[in-house]
C-alpha cells in the first residue's frame, strides 16, 4: 500500500462480531482497537477514517454490545469496542465487559495499538482513570485520542497531558479529533499508517 490516501480510500468489510471471547476470530492482519465511554464516538471515529458508514452509529449509548472487527483494504483490521461506563449496565454485564473485552485486549497477538478514546468535552471522568490503571497494570500501552474536538471544554488538552504523567503505558503524543468536522482525522491515518509500516 502505497500511500495513506489509498488505504484509507480502499474497502471497508464488516468481517466479524464477538459477543463471547470464543466467537473472536483468528486474523493474521495487524489490527488496532478503540476503546472508550459509551458514546464518546468511537464507532464514528472508525466511520469517518475509512470515509464509509461501516460501523454502526448509536443514537442510544450501549448500542454496540459487541466487538466489531473489520478488515480495511485487506492491510488492517479496525476493532471497535462496547464502550464502557453506561449507567445502566449491571454488574454483571460490568463484569462480562471486563473478561470480554480484557481478555480480548491482553490476548490478541496482532494488536498493534489500543486507542483509548476521550470526549473533550468530559475530560477523563472516573471510568476513564480506572481503564488507564488497569492498562498500566497489565502493560498495555494505549494512546490517547480526544473525539468530539467540536465541542471541546478549554483546556482539555493540557489537563490530559497532566494526567498522563502519571500512566506509564499511555503514549505521551494526543491526537485531538472531530468526527463531525475532520479535525485530527488525517493525523490519525498517518499514525495508523505508520504502525502498520512498523
Ligand atoms: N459533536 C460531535 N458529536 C459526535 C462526534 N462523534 C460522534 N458524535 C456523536 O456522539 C454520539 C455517539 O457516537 P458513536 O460513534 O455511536 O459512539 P460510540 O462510542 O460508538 O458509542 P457506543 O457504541 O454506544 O459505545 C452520536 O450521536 C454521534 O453523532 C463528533 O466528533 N462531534
Ligand atoms: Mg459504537
Amino acid at each position: 500500500m502505497s500511500s495513506i490516501n489509498s488505504l484509507f480510500s480502499s474497502e471497508c468489510k464488516f468481517l466479524a462480531g464477538a459477543a463471547t471471547f470464543s466467537q473472536i476470530p483468528f486474523l493474521k492482519l495487524p489490527e488496532v482497537a478503540f476503546v472508550g465511554r459509551s458514546n464518546v464516538g468511537k464507532s464514528s471515529l472508525i466511520n469517518s477514517l475509512t470515509g464509509k458508514a461501516t460501523a454502526r452509529v448509536s443514537k442510544t449509548p450501549g448500542r454496540t454490545q459487541q466487538i466489531n472487527f473489520f478488515s480495511l483494504g485487506n492491510k488492517i483490521s479496525l476493532v471497535d469496542l462496547p464502550g464502557y461506563g453506561y449507567a445502566a449496565v449491571s454488574k454483571q454485564t460490568r463484569m462480562q465487559w471486563d473478561e470480554l473485552i480484557l481478555g480480548y485486549l491482553r490476548s490478541r497477538k496482532n494488536l498493534r495499538r489500543i486507542f483509548l478514546l476521550i470526549d473533550s468535552k468530559l475530560g477523563i471522568k472516573q471510568n476513564d482513570a480506572e481503564i488507564m490503571e488497569i492498562f498500566d497494570s497489565l502493560g498495555l500501552v494505549y494512546q490517547i485520542i480526544l473525539t468530539k474536538s467540536d465541542k471541546k471544554s478549554a483546556g482539555v488538552e493540557d489537563s490530559v497531558s497532566q494526567i498522563l504523567q502519571f500512566h506509564p503505558s499511555a503514549f505521551p503524543k494526543i491526537i485531538s479529533t472531530s468526527s463531525k468536522k475532520g479535525e485530527g482525522i488525517k493525523p490519525l491515518q498517518a499514525e495508523i499508517f505508520q504502525i502498520i509500516r512498523q
